[in-house]
C-alpha cells in the first residue's frame, strides 16, 4: 500500500513537470511570433526604410561588396547583430538569374498582348524590383522614341525579362517627341533624366536606343565607376566598334557622372554627332569610358530605312569642336520642355513632350 502511494506521488510530479515544460514552450512561440509580426507590420507601414541605407550602391557594386541591410519581405533574410531585426541582402553580383548568350531575331512580330502576358511581375509603368533580394542600382531606362512602335514591342518583348534576371530595380521610360519638327535625340535623352527623376529616386540612368537588342545577359543595364558603353559590338558595325570614341547606341551613367558634364546638349537636331559631343564632354570632365567585352557587349540592331525629319545634322562637325565652350550653358541647366501627354502602360511609361525647335 505504502509503494503505491510513492509511486502515486512521483508519477504526480513528473506531470507537473511536463505541465509546466509545456507551459514555457507555448508561451516563448507566442512571444517569438509576436515580436515577427511586429517586425513585418513596421515595415508594411514604413516601406521607405527600404532605400534608408543605399547611399553608396555604385561603390557597393564596384568593390563587390555584398553589405547587409535592415528590409523588409521576402526570403533571402539572415540575422543581423542586433537582436530582433532581420535582414535583406543585396542582390549577389553577378546575378545568379543570368543565362548567357540569347538568339534574338525579328522575323515573326510581337503583339504588345503577349508582351504583358509574359510579364505578369511588372508594375504599371514598366517598374520592376527584384522581391527577395536588394537591387544595387536603381535604374531608369531612358528611350528616345518617334513613329517607331514595332521596334519598342520587340525591345520590351527582349529586354523585360533579361533586365529581370539582371536583379535590377528598374523604370522604362519611353520619351517621344511631339509633332513633325525635325528630331532631337540628347534632348529627348535630358527629358527623360529629369522625368523619371520626378517619379523615384533612381542613382543610374541608361540610355538606349529603341532598336537596340543585347545579345548576352551579362552586358548589365547599370552604372559603374566610369560612365559606360553598353553597345559595344553591334551586328551592324560586323560586331566591333565603329572607331574608339563611339558613345552612340546604349550607354549608362550615374547621376553623379550626368551632372558633372551638365547632361547632354540640347542642341543637335537631325541625325549625329550628339553622342560624339557626351563623349566629348566626359572626357573634358577627365572620364573614360568603361565596356563590356565584345563577346558580353553583342547587339542587335533592328534594320530600318532612315526616319522622316532626322536628316544627317550639317551643323554637327562644327558643333562637336566646341563642345568644351558651350557644355557649360547648353545641357540640363539650360533644358526646356513641356509635357503633353503621359501614359502608363504595364510595360513602359511614355511621356510626349514639345521639345520645341531648331532655331534658325
Ligand atoms: N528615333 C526615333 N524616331 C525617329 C528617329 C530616331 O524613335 O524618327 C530614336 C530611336 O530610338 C532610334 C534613335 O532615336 O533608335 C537613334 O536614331 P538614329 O536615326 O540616330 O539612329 P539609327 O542608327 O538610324 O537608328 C540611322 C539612320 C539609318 C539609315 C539606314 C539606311 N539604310
Ligand atoms: C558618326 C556620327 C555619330 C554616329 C556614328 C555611327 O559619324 O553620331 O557615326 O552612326 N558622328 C558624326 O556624324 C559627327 S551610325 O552608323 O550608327 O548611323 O553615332
Amino acid at each position: 500500500m505504502r509503494d503505491s502511494n510513492v509511486n502515486f506521488g512521483v508519477l504526480h510530479r513528473t506531470c507537473q513537470l511536463l505541465v509546466f515544460f509545456c507551459f514555457v514552450y507555448i508561451s516563448a512561440t507566442l512571444v517569438y511570433y509576436a515580436k515577427s509580426v511586429n517586425f513585418r507590420l513596421a515595415f508594411v507601414q514604413n516601406p521607405q526604410s527600404h532605400s534608408k541605407t543605399e547611399s553608396s550602391k555604385l561603390e557597393a557594386k564596384d568593390a563587390g561588396a555584398s553589405e547587409l541591410i535592415i528590409v523588409t519581405l521576402g526570403s533571402n533574410f539572415s540575422e543581423s547583430s542586433e537582436p530582433g531585426h532581420r535582414t535583406l541582402e543585396y542582390c549577389p553580383e553577378p546575378s545568379p538569374l543570368l543565362v548567357g548568350p540569347l538568339r534574338i531575331e525579328f522575323s515573326s512580330p510581337v503583339s504588345l498582348d503577349t508582351v504583358r502576358h509574359e510579364n505578369t511581375e511588372l508594375h504599371e509603368g514598366g517598374r520592376y524590383t527584384p522581391l527577395d533580394c536588394m537591387a544595387l542600382q536603381k535604374v531608369a531606362i531612358i528611350i528616345p522614341f518617334r513613329n517607331r512602335d514595332e521596334h519598342l514591342k520587340f525591345w520590351l518583348y527582349y529586354l523585360h525579362p533579361i533586365l529581370r534576371r539582371q536583379q535590377l530595380d528598374y523604370g522604362v521610360y519611353v520619351i517621344n517627341q511631339a509633332g513633325n519638327e525635325t528630331f532631337n535625340r540628347a534632348k529627348l535623352l535630358n527629358v527623360g533624366y529629369v522625368e523619371a527623376l520626378k517619379e523615384y529616386d533612381y542613382n543610374c540612368f541608361v540610355f538606349s536606343d529603341v532598336d537596340l537588342i543585347p545579345m548576352d545577359d551579362r552586358n548589365t543595364y547599370s552604372c559603374f565607376s566610369q560612365p559606360r558603353h553598353l553597345s559595344v559590338s553591334m551586328d551592324k558595325f560586323g560586331f566591333r566598334l565603329p572607331y574608339n570614341q563611339y558613345f552612340g547606341g546604349v550607354s549608362s551613367m550615374s547621376k553623379e557622372q550626368f551632372l558633372k558634364i551638365n547632361g547632354f546638349p540640347n542642341n543637335y537636331w537631325g541625325w549625329g554627332g550628339e553622342d560624339d559631343d557626351i563623349y566629348n564632354r566626359l572626357s573634358s570632365k577627365g572620364m573614360s569610358i568603361s565596356r563590356p567585352s565584345g563577346a558580353i557587349g553583342k547587339c542587335r540592331m533592328i534594320r530600318h530605312d532612315r526616319d522622316k525629319q532626322n536628316d544627317p545634322n550639317p551643323q554637327r562637325f562644327d558643333r562637336i569642336s566646341h563642345t568644351r565652350d558651350t557644355m557649360h550653358k547648353d545641357g540640363i541647366n539650360s533644358l526646356s520642355y513641356s509635357v503633353v501627354q503621359v501614359e502608363k502602360d504595364l510595360l513602359y511609361t511614355k511621356i510626349t513632350v514639345d521639345v520645341g525647335k531648331p532655331t534658325k
